[in-house]
Formats: C-alpha cells, sequence, structure tokens
C-alpha cells in the first residue's frame, strides 16, 4: 500500500548549524519554536507564510533572508502506519534539498546529499511498537560543499577573472553540488540557495518483499521486458503477476504470472546501506501495439502496467516508441520528427510548490504554440513526476538535462567521491524518468566542454548504462557538434539579421529579453526607483533592441508614453528576432534537424527571454509562435529591418515548410498592407517538406507596415504568416562579433 505523507502536520524548526560530518548531530532538542510546515515545500515559504522573512519576489528582497541559510534545519512528523506481523514499511522520499540526515525515533537513519535522488528507509522495527517519529535534518545552505582547488586552479581562477566570461569565478562553487545550479543565481533567476523537503514523500506498507522499482522496455514490434528491482529479506522464489492494459484508449489486456524464476535473476548490491536487490527479468508480448506518438503524428497511446507480488502491487504508465537520433534528425517511430521545441526552466524559485495544476496550466501553453519538444535545461531540475506524465499524455518530447550548466573557462570537480555523487543522482533520475515515453533524449547538460571534463561524462555513462532499461540518445553536452547556441544576437549585441546566416544542423538556444505585462511589472517592482536589473533585466541590451521599434529608432526619452511603449517595443524586438531565427531553421528542414528557443518560462516574476512570464502572462512572441510552430508554416526570406520607403524595390523569397506527413494543397497569396502583391496557382506541399514557392520583385509605393502571406484551400485558409516591417535594424554582424561566437564554441569543445 502506497499513500503520500502531505497532508499531514508537519513541523519545522531550527538549530544553530553543525558541521556536515560532525558525529553528534542529534539536535531536534534544541528547536525552540516549531512552525506548521508545508511538505513538499521549502523552508523559505513557511516562513514566509508566518511572516518571518521579507516576499522574496518583490524588489530585491530575496537578499534580506541570508540568515535562513546560517542555520539549519528540522522537519519532524509522527505517524502511524498500519502495521501487521510479517509487513514492511518504508518511508520514501522523492526529493530532500540538498544535505540532510533522515532520523526514525531518534536514531540517525540516513546521512546524504542530493536533491534528485529518492531515498527509502526502512522503518518497520519502529513501526511494531506503534507511533513512528520520523524526522529530517536539513543543514543550512551555508553549509553546501564548497570546491578545493590546488594551486594551478587557484592561479586560473585569479586570471580567469579577468575575463568578460569569467567575473563569477571559472570554478563557481556551485559546481561542487548536484544541486540545482539555477538556485545560485542566474541571469534570469535570483540567488535563491533553496532547502527542504521539496518532492513527494510516500508511506509504503508491504510484505517480506517490496517493489523498489520497476523498469519497462518494450519495442515496437510489442517485445518487451519488465526488469522489476524487488527488496527481498529472505533468498526466495517470489511469484509475480502482471497486468498490461491500454490507459488512455480501447484495447484488449495482456496478463502473464511468472513464479520461480522466470528469465534472468540477478542478485545486486547497491551501495548506499540499501539491502541487496533481487532484479528479475519478465519477458513479454503484447499483440498489435499501439505506438506512442508526439502530438504532431498521431495519438499518445499508454499503457498501464500492473505488477503484483504476495504483499506489494505497483502501477505505472508507459508508451511504446522507437527513438533515434543520427546527426541532429530525430527520428521517432521510424519517422523524421523537425523539432520545434522551447527550453523549459524550473516554474518556481521554490519548485516544491508547483503543483499538477502549475505543470498542467504551462504545459498546455506550451503545446498551444505548435512546439513538440521541451529541452529541460541542465541548469534546472529533474521535475517531479507529474511532469513527465502529463507529457506522455500530450505527445510533447521531452529532452532532459542533468544538472549540470555554465562551466566555460573551468572543469567540475574530478575526486572520485564528486564522481560517486554525480553517479549517484544521475543514476537515480534514469531510474525515475525510464518508463516516461515522452523522455527521448538524454544530454549531460548545458554549456561545458566534454573534452575537459572527460571524468563527469565517463560518470554518466556509467550511470546510464547501470540504470537504463530502454535506451535513448545520450547527448554529453549542448551545445556539441553540429549543435549550437546562438548568442551572437543579444548577448553578443549582433543585429538581428544575424539569425538569418545560422548554419547550424540544429539550434537549441536563441532569444531575447522583453519586459512582461504591466500588471506583472508593477507587482514585482512596486516602487518604480528601484531598478530593473535586481529583476535580471539586461538595460543596455534591451535598449539596443528596443529602441530599433520605437519611432524613429528613438531612445529611452523619446518613449514619451512611458513604460507601456518600451514593454511594446521590447516585446516586439523579441518577437522579431525570434522569428528570423525559427523561420529560417525551419526553411532549412533537411539541412537542419530543429529549433528551440530560449526560453519558454520563467521561475520568477523578472525581465528575461521568457514569452510566458512567472504569472502565466504571454508576451506578443507567444501569441505568434502559433504561426512559426505551426507544423504548416508559409515563410517569407527576406532582409528585415530595412526600413523601406516609397520607391524601394521589396525583394523576398516565398517558402512553404509542411512538417506533417499529409500533403497539402493550396494557393498562396502575398498581401502588403492589404495590396496583393503576390499568388501562385495550387501548390503541394508534400509531406515532411521545405519547398521555395517563388520570388517577389515589388516597387513599394509608399512605406510599408505589415505583410501577410497566407495559403488557402479553396474557401479556407490553411496557414497565415504576418511580418512586422516598421522598424529599422542598425549596421550588420561585425568580425568581433564573428570571432566571439567562434571562441565560445571553441571553449565549449
Ligand atoms: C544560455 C542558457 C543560460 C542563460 C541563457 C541566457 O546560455 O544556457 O545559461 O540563462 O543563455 O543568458
Amino acid at each position: 500500500m502506497r499513500t503520500t505523507l502531505h497532508p499531514l502536520p508537519w513541523q519545522l524548526g531550527h538549530v544553530p548549524r553543525r558541521e556536515f560530518n560532525s558525529p553528534e548531530i542529534s539536535d531536534l532538542d534544541a528547536v525552540k519554536d516549531w512552525l506548521p510546515a508545508r511538505v513538499p515545500g521549502n523552508v523559505r515559504l513557511d516562513l514566509l507564510a508566518y511572516g518571518m522573512i521579507p516576499d522574496p519576489f518583490r524588489e530585491d528582497r530575496y537578499r534580506k533572508s541570508d540568515w535562513v541559510d546560517e542555520v539549519d534545519w528540522w522537519y519532524r512528523i509522527t505517524i502511524e502506519p498500519e502495521w501487521e506481523a510479517g509487513q514492511r514499511v518504508f518511508a520514501r522520499f522523492h526529493g530532500i534539498d540538498y544535505r540532510f540526515a533522515i532520523f526514525v525515533n531518534g536514531q540517525e537513519a540516513a546521512r546524504r546529499e542530493g536533491m534528485f535522488s529518492r531515498q527509502t528507509i526502512e522503518i518497520t522495527a519502529a513501526a511494531q511498537n506503534g507511533p513512528v517519529d520520523l524526522a529530517v535534518r536539513i543543514w543550512g545552505s551555508e553549509a553546501l560543499p564548497k570546491r578545493r582547488l590546488n594551486a594551478g586552479q587557484k592561479l586560473w581562477q585569479s586570471i580567469a577573472q579577468l575575463l568578460p566570461e569569467g567575473k563569477n569565478g571559472v570554478y563557481p562553487d556551485r559546481s561542487a553540488t548536484l544541486k540545482a545550479q539555477y538556485s545560485f543565481g542566474w541571469d534570469f533567476a535570483p540567488r535563491i540557495l533553496t532547502l527542504g523537503i521539496w518532492d513527494t514523500v510516500e508511506l509504503i506498507t508491504t510484505g517480506a518483499a517490496s517493489i523498489e522499482d520497476c523498469q519497462i522496455n518494450v519495442s515496437p514490434d510489442g517485445k518487451g521486458d519488465i526488469l522489476l528491482t524487488l527488496n527481498a529479506l529472505e533468498d526466495e522464489e517470489i511469484p509475480v503477476t502482471y497486468t498490461v492494459s491500454p490507459h488512455n484508449f480501447e484495447g484488449e489486456a495482456v496478463s502473464g504470472q511468472v513464479s520461480g524464476w522466470a528469465g534472468e535473476r540477478v542478485g545486486k548490491e547497491v551501495s548506499g546501506g540499501h539491502s541487496p536487490f533481487t532484479i528479475y527479468h519478465l519477458p513479454f508480448t503484447i499483440p498489435n501495439p499501439k505506438l506512442w506518438q508526439p502530438w504532431d503524428r498521431g495519438f499518445p497511446h499508454l499503457y498501464t502496467l500492473q505488477v503484483d507480488i504476495p504483499g506489494d502491487s505497483l502501477t505505472l504508465q508507459f508508451g511504446i516508441r522507437s527513438v533515434e537520433l543520427a546527426d541532429w534528425q530525430f527520428r521517432i517511430n521510424g519517422q523524421n520528427e523537425f523539432i520545434r521545441g522551447l527550453n523549459w526552466v524550473p516554474a518556481d524559485s521554490f519548485p516544491g510548490r508547483v503543483t499538477a495544476n502549475d505543470y498542467r496550466e504551462l504545459l498546455r501553453l506550451a503545446k498551444d504554440t505548435g512546439a513538440n519538444m521541451l529541452r529541460v535545461w541542465g541548469g534546472g531540475l529533474r521535475e517531479k513526476q507529474v511532469f513527465y506524465n502529463l507529457c506522455d499524455e500530450m505527445g510533447l518530447l521531452v529532452w532532459q538535462e542533468f544538472p549540470f550548466a555554465c562551466m566555460f573557462l573551468g572543469t567540475y570537480p574530478h575526486d572520485q567521491q564528486f564522481l560517486n555523487l554525480v553517479e549517484q543522482e544521475t543514476a537515480d533520475i534514469v531510474r525515475q524518468l525510464d518508463n516516461h515515453p515522452s523522455v527521448v533524449a538524454w544530454c549531460g547538460g548545458n554549456e561545458f566542454s566534454p573534452k575537459r571534463n572527460q571524468a563527469l561524462v565517463q560518470a554518466m555513462t556509467h550511470a546510464l548504462q547501470n540504470a537504463q532499461h530502454a535506451p535513448r540518445p545520450f547527448i554529453p553536452a549542448s551545445p556539441g557538434p553540429g549543435d549550437a547556441h546562438n548568442w551572437l544576437v543579444w548577448h553578443g549585441k549582433a543585429p538581428l539579421s544575424a539569425y538569418r546566416e545560422e548554419e547550424a544542423r540544429f539550434l537549441s538556444e536563441f532569444g531575447l529579453q522583453a519586459l512582461p505585462d504591466l500588471a506583472t511589472l508593477e507587482a514585482m517592482l512596486p516602487n518604480p526607483e528601484i531598478g530593473w536589473e535586481s529583476h535580471q533585466g539586461d538595460r543596455a541590451k534591451l535598449q539596443r533592441y528596443f529602441k530599433l521599434f520605437l519611432p524613429d529608432n528613438g531612445g529611452l526619452r523619446s518613449a514619451v508614453n512611458g513604460l507601456t511603449e518600451l514593454i511594446t517595443a521590447s516585446q516586439r524586438a523579441q518577437a522579431a528576432g525570434l522569428q528570423i531565427a525559427i523561420e529560417g531553421m525551419r526553411r532549412r528542414k533537411g539541412d537542419s534537424g530543429g529549433v528551440i528557443l530560449w526560453q519558454f518560462n520563467e521561475p520568477w516574476p523578472a525581465i528575461s527571454w521568457a514569452i510566458v512570464d512567472y504569472f502565466r502572462r504571454p508576451k506578443l512572441a507567444y501569441r505568434l509562435l502559433k504561426r512559426w510552430y505551426n507544423p504548416l508554416l508559409l515563410s517569407l526570406d527576406f532582409e528585415a529591418g530595412m526600413n523601406w520607403q516609397s520607391g524601394d524595390l521589396f525583394e523576398a523569397e516565398v517558402w512553404g515548410v509542411n512538417d506533417s506527413l499529409d500533403v497539402t494543397r493550396g494557393a498562396c497569396y502575398v498581401s502588403l498592407d492589404g495590396e496583393r502583391i503576390f499568388e501562385t496557382e495550387d501548390v503541394t506541399l508534400p509531406p515532411d517538406s521545405s519547398l521555395r514557392l517563388g520570388r517577389i520583385a515589388y516597387r513599394l509605393e509608399k512605406k510599408p507596415q505589415e505583410l501577410v502571406v497566407a495559403l488557402w484551400s479553396g474557401e479556407q485558409m490553411i496557414a497565415q504568416n504576418n511580418y512586422d516591417l516598421g522598424w529599422r535594424d542598425e549596421a550588420k554582424i561585425n568580425l568581433w562579433q564573428r570571432f566571439r561566437r567562434w571562441v565560445a564554441e571553441k571553449t565549449l569543445r
């Protein structure tokens, strides 16, 4: 029996700091005041609820609760598990952040580090004598592990700090932990060092054997294998029954029974004080399997698997699909799938409070754009299970990164202790997500050099070999050969038109900041005297781009209407840039395998690259993305931002891109400020194709504003796209900008 320990009255309190490896840490009695605590949650959220810290999301108040990191914290609860003779009882924590010890009836049962792996603690002995006191001691963030640098590294650290990208240190302290890196402060997130029980806590009652894990791998021909990891006390034969039945469609169930040792049995000792596990392989076949398809290719068929052993059972969802990645072309179920993706970052600086509903809302917004993939960025999290369940149900693909990000000039630690932690955390992330058909690729993380971090990549590869049952491609890091992050625009301040020159096979990051809606700005910065910088906005770069969209390329002073005009201009700039980059990549379909914009969401109200803000208010780019991410795209290729005048010759190529597997036919029309300037007879767009439909050369009679292209099938418009012509790009991409990109790419190889 599995229940969650959430609505129960947890409590929280603090004690003076102790060393993490101090022998005596049983100081729960030293807590003076206990507060009611929310689980899953975060220490700071409970303090906020009781008025003990200021709201970290307003102005720059996230800097005003450092004391929380300087003390250690206790969570406690008393539970009364229903226990019968012969039964076993476990508490399973799905995520404790970050250094912690678990106590059962006052006895230390485990002391560990890592927020992503699950912790299963047996409490059978304690449960026999009635109520059980469960407590978790969490070290304040001041006690997080720190880097120890050798003499050479110290020297490099001081030299590199003088370089433009080295200002935060080439061996930042965050790199000594496998804690979500964005919580140390990022260019779209505040420094809020999370701590607490941030994911589900379960109470599990079983017979003499319990199901520790269940992984399933089924190939598209229906041949499958269940890998069952059992925690059995005795070395005895355990009868297993299983049923596979359709989850979201009508169909027949398949069931089977195995008594005695079926298939292969492997005894396995797992480090970290667990009892030895017994592994079963159960082969089975599903006749006429229904494949899980991404939403733009069909229906995401899901199956339910129920496994029963005496005294325990487990139910999970899975899907059947194949995935290949070669030369940056994803193939799902044997078909090319062009990626129209969104970079996903944590939905909250306090991920503990993100609910199933929050995920549902955000994922619905993501899918509504026409996107088919989320890149779960390495500076963030492995999200909660429900995130992946929803992606499975919605037919959204997931590229999942391990928790490493932005190690430009330095390296991650490569001592054995750190590498063991890497293996522990990545292996458990893999076990947790292995059954999700939506997860189609693992990636080692964001922006580090696999060459300079070979030990790290090897540890991840090793973890995958051990933990993965259903194989998927592994990308060592992003960017990498063939896969680019284009920061020529924005960080490199290059003109928006630089996106048009992108030649990478795959583009997994590019974007511009834009101001959010006025209501969001007012909520985060009620006092306009407090600078945007406190909410991440990079004023100089914002101005570099949004001034192109103000009347007469005006500066801030000409923005007579103030903030609303700036909001509109910055959102137009963001939209114009994203449009150039996305359409350029999509026209190159075949040559290019996909595009993932930076970034979909944000973890607090900010001035960031997000196209949907923290309060889920969309920016202009979000609304327009539906056209650019429509599987059927009409696109005009022209030199944008030219500030055309009457008498100029306007030249463009007309393209049609069809990501679907259906043939599309229609007549294509282009009009400029209401006047038709181009049309075709019925044209055919073959399945999975990108085609040049024609060329426009038109002498302008007045200053143009808006260009519209549409595809009509008889009386019905089947696709449409618009272009903002009311802006003027500055300069051309220069040599320095190209050199900067070249250096960045070399550094990350
Ligand atoms: C990319 C990301 C993030 C960062 C973003 C914007 O490199 O991977 O590290 O937030 O750029 O600067």
